[in-house]
């Protein structure tokens, strides 16, 4: 992060706008892997249509350049196990009737294994120096990775939250980070599911009740929140922001 020093700003969100600062903002992008967005890998051996997933990646890009130039952290997750697949719960593999399983070989290498080309993540949101990735085992981002950790010590509190799929990876995180204590802001249009229902339906369960587990938003409403820092003209929201 390139300043400790408060960056307010609004966010136009469901069921409510939220205001943050950004300098105790993350950027979350979960599990962008061509595992899971490329034919050949995890996501169709399950049996789906990995191209549903592309249309996250433009906003999703949007934002992750705008973090950028604000400075804010950008953390990137990736699902997937050790080469023994020893950190890989046996249901996990055995379960399904799957075309591959984890740790078979397909065109992109063993699927879901750490180092493999099917494990990294897509060209268009390849991290760069600065930003951890974080390689998880499960569904969940803080499921048996340093993840808090990394957020304590950045003085995270906010975090938005993009990636893959809406009502799986997306959703489980979601639910984690706020039993933990962090505001999360999903961006409907950077998230993706292979279901478009369940896609829909991921989001409104994280807004209903009032923000049951968080705040909704989207790619411009961000991008304009990034814009209102950049501007200057968070100050008039300063008061109560978090
Ligand atoms: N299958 C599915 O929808 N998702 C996953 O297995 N992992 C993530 O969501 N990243």
């Amino acid at each position: 992060m390139k300043t400790q020093q408060a960056l307010k700003t609004r966010i136009s969100a469901e069921p409510q706008p939220i205001e943050v600062d950004l300098s105790r903002t993350a950027l979350l992008i979960i599990d962008m892997q061509r595992d899971f967005l490329e034919p050949g890998g995890f996501g169709e051996t399950l049996g789906n249509d990995v191209s549903l997933l592309q249309a996250a990646v433009g906003p999703c890009k949007a934002v992750l350049e705008a973090a950028r130039r604000a400075g804010i952290l950008v953390i990137h997750t990736r699902e997937g196990h050790r080469p023994d697949l020893s950190d890989a719960p046996p249901y996990k593999i055995e379960r399904g009737a799957p075309s591959k399983r984890i740790g078979d070989v397909g065109p992109m290498g063993r699927i879901l294994v750490r180092g493999e080309p099917g494990h990294d993540i897509i060209p268009e949101l390849y991290p760069i120096a600065g930003e951890p990735v974080i390689d998880k085992p499960g569904k969940g981002a803080f499921c048996q990775t340093d993840l808090e950790l990394t957020l304590q010590n950045a003085g995270i509190s906010n975090i938005l939250v993009c990636g893959v799929t809406t009502e799986v990876c997306v959703n489980t995180t979601v639910r984690e980070a706020n039993d933990r204590g962090y505001r999360c802001v999903v961006l409907g249009d950077c998230c993706a599911s292979y279901f478009p229902e369940f896609h829909d339906m991921g989001l409104k369960m994280i807004k209903a009740q009032g923000g049951i587990f968080g705040w909704v938003s989207g790619s411009q409403e961000m991008l304009a929140a990034f814009a209102d820092a950049d501007a200057g003209l968070a100050p008039r929201f300063a008061q109560g922001s978090v």
